[in-house]
């Protein structure tokens, strides 16, 4: 087992893994900017290092600042928690070169899923379903029109080199092909520096379901069932929730073995999520992700097992502490992300928090890095907190939901605490009647 482990983040999230080293009797390294040098990680870790200014760029996402911060710590493995580096390629292969293990999946296997196009073929060929469309990029309008034809309308043109829904176009129909095709490419050119795009059937209402997989490192996997993510504003989750409500046992041990089944044959190891999108009883693959993500403590709650954990065990090379038929799903679990942001347009609002006070009791967890006096600095993501609750089936886990965000303060600056508890009053979600268009809609209406 490592001895020192680097965390390569902050807030929550470098809580959340310097939490797991403690608890195995590993040492923990911070990182921070010089806008962090009061952040609670910086605090809560063994030891930190500061390595660069405010900007990401010129810190977190320094790649040499954080490899000599490994050096000069001793510290023989990085965990890159989600976002910042987490899914870089190149970064990993600079942390293997250096004899460094990166607590994660090879390089080889992220670089494969950062390619949108790579990781559908993939997938398809090892028998996960993938939504109807083009095979692999589409390089003029003629072949779109071809694609078209062959599918039917609508259809949505997307960048292959995309991700959070930028360089995405619908086409209801033939005519409407030319310009989603070239406004695609158009975009994506500018946003990423690559104008490939292919071409998927449109699903008009489907729900965001996400399947946790475990690759042991061993050549073995597991699967940790699906979490419901439809929930979302502009392709930022708000709202999570383990099980699917529309999930039954038997759908969810189906679509979990499949996926189990097809990271086990490519020799994936660690965490990964399988996204797909979930219309009338059938899975499509749209993307996986290669990292832990925000919502992973959902999935923790319903069965009972430390995540961080077991990507640590897997990395050392100690495989996963558990067996596909040792997990057993308990009852029924909610995240709801706490951000810095004013309502109603959730613009983003840092700034001294003059009161934090965290709910507590049965089935309530707090992932937060936040602590009365503390300044929000404002170059970072907005998100400041997790409440994740957890009850022996959904009512009770609303109803628990209810009852935390009564306890949570949070004063001095503004957050989306105010949504959620609009949110619980709604009888869509009382019912999980919602699909990925649900909470925009609700938005708009609200504001009239
Ligand atoms: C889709 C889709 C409908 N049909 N693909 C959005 C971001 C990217 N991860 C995939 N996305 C979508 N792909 C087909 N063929 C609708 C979306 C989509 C979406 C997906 C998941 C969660 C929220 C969403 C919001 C709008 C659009």
């Amino acid at each position: 087992m490592f001895r020192k482990i680097l965390v390569a983040n902050r807030g929550e999230i470098a809580l959340r893994v310097i939490r797991a080293c403690r608890e195995m009797g590993i040492s923990s390294v911070a990182v921070h900017s010089t806008a962090d040098a009061d952040a609670m990680h910086v605090r809560m870790a063994d030891e930190a290092i500061c390595i660069g200014p405010p900007p990401a760029a010129e810190s977190y996402l320094s790649v040499p600042n954080i490899i000599s911060a490994c050096e000069i710590t001793g510290a023989e493995a990085i965990h890159p928690g989600y976002g910042f580096l987490s899914e870089n390629a190149s970064f990993v292969q600079v942390v293997e070169d250096h004899g460094i293990t990166f607590i994660g999946p090879s390089s080889a296997h992220i670089r494969v899923m950062g390619d949108k196009i790579a990781a559908k073929e993939t997938m398809k060929a090892l028998g996960v379903p993938v939504v109807p469309g083009s095979d692999g990029g589409v390089p003029d309008i003629e072949a779109a029109r071809r694609i078209g034809a062959q599918i039917g309308y609508p259809v949505l043109v997307k960048a292959t080199a995309g991700g959070g829904g930028r360089g995405m176009k619908v086409a209801r129909s033939a005519d409407e092909l030319e310009i989603a095709f070239r406004t695609a490419r158009s975009e994506a050119k500018a946003a990423f520096g690559n104008d490939e795009v292919y071409i998927e059937k449109y699903l008009a209402r489907p729900r965001h379901i996400e399947v946790q997989i475990f690759g042991d490192g061993k050549g073995g996997a597991v699967h940790l069932g699906e979490r419901d993510c439809s929930l979302q504003r502009r392709h930022q989750k708000l709202f999570e929730e383990a099980p699917g409500p529309t999930i039954d046992a038997a759908t969810r041990a189906r679509i979990g073995r499949t996926c189990a089944e097809a990271v086990a044959r490519i020799g994936y190891s660690g965490a990964g999520t399988i996204e797909f999108l979930y219309e009338d009883g059938a899975f499509f693959f749209i993307e996986m992700n290669t990292r832990l993500q925000v919502e992973h403590p959902v999935t923790e709650a319903i069965f009972g097992v430390d995540l961080v954990r077991e990507q640590i065990r897997v990395a050392s090379g100690l495989g996963l502490s558990f067996a596909q038929d040792d997990l057993v799903l308990n009852g029924h679990a909610v995240e709801v992300r706490i951000n810095a942001e004013r309502l109603p347009d959730f613009a983003p609002c840092p700034g001294r928090v003059k009161v934090f006070h965290a709910p507590g009791g049965l089935g309530v967890r707090m992932d937060s890095a936040l602590y009365g006096g503390y300044a929000i600095p404002p170059y970072y993501d907005s998100l400041i907190g997790k409440l994740i609750v957890h009850g022996r089936d959904r009512p009770e886990a609303l109803a628990r939901l209810r009852r935390a965000l009564g306890e949570l303060i949070i004063d001095g600056i503004d957050t989306t605490i105010p949504l959620f508890r609009e949110l619980l009053d709604d009888p869509d979600i009382a019912a999980g009647r919602y699909d990925i268009h649900w909470l925009e809609t609700w938005l708009a209406a609200k504001r009239g």
